[in-house]
């Protein structure tokens, strides 16, 4: 039975979606403690930019963490959601601090390339901080978000949920909607507006047409059968024995 669990959970986590897309970008510069700032970016899924990076080496067992749900305190190996960014790598430049640890080191709008430990990948990771491990406290610390939700009216189906997946986003419940607009299987709306900025991994809603609606004696075309419907059909039916008195049924 636990060996169930455990193949159900990683199969869940495989398919889990919750990634930093490559070309999110995550502000560091909040809570800003020990002036930490910067703009981090993923330029793929084992490499990050961290550009303009502010922080004054204070405070004792200062990492750089990624982490998913902003969570980054249990990092150290129980989880498989949390990670030393740099554990045991030092960072550009700096040839002492073996694991990884950067606090004593003094950065002024430094531009530093990161490669993730092996077997690490930003479809892991949802957020990234400045963490200070001994007194759990993030110094500066933010979600990845991208920056652009793609425009995916109009698109048939299978193209929107390609563009999203594309894109770093989820597909998220298909809702069929009649339409007399839209063609048949193409997208007529979505959850999230096109160009807003919202979390890499955001499920994105859809929904999708059935075309117009064809339902019989549906006199309104609202693709609702009631009694507005029955009240045209007799008034038809009163009408047209009155003009045609010999025709069928108006005897
Ligand atoms: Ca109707």
């Amino acid at each position: 039975m636990k060996n169930i669990i455990c193949i159900s959970l990683l199969l869940s986590l495989s398919n889990a979606l919750y990634g930093a897309c490559v070309g999110a970008s995550a502000d560091i510069s909040s809570p800003g403690f020990h002036a930490v700032s910067g703009i981090v970016t993923v330029i793929d899924n084992n490499t990050i930019q961290i550009e303009d990076f502010n922080f004054d080496g204070g405070g004792p067992d200062v990492y750089i963490i990624l982490g998913v749900t902003d969570s980054y305190n249990d990092y150290s190996g129980a989880s498989l959601t949390r990670v030393i960014l740099i554990d045991g790598v030092a960072p550009q430049g700096m040839s002492d601090n073996i694991d990884g640890h950067i606090n004593g080191f003094n950065y002024f709008n430094e531009d530093l390339v990161i490669t993730l430990p092996a077997g690490k990948s930003m479809e892991n990771y949802n957020g990234i901080s400045i963490w200070c491990d001994a007194v759990g406290v993030g110094f500066g610390q933010g979600p990845f978000v991208q920056l652009v939700v793609p425009n995916l009216v109009g698109m048939t189906q299978a193209n929107a949920e390609t563009a999203l997946v594309d894109t770093g986003y989820g597909v998220g419940v298909i809702t069929p909607q009649y339409s007399e607009v839209v063609v048949v299987g193409n997208v007529i709306s979505q959850s999230e507006v096109a160009g807003s900025t919202i979390a890499c991994g955001t499920a994105v809603n859809l929904s999708v047409s059935l075309g117009p609606c064809v339902l019989q004696f549906d006199t309104n075309n609202d693709c609702v059968m009631n009694l507005l419907d029955l009240a045209n059909i007799a008034s038809l039916w009163i009408t047209d024995c009155y003009v045609s008195p010999g025709a069928a049924g108006c005897s």
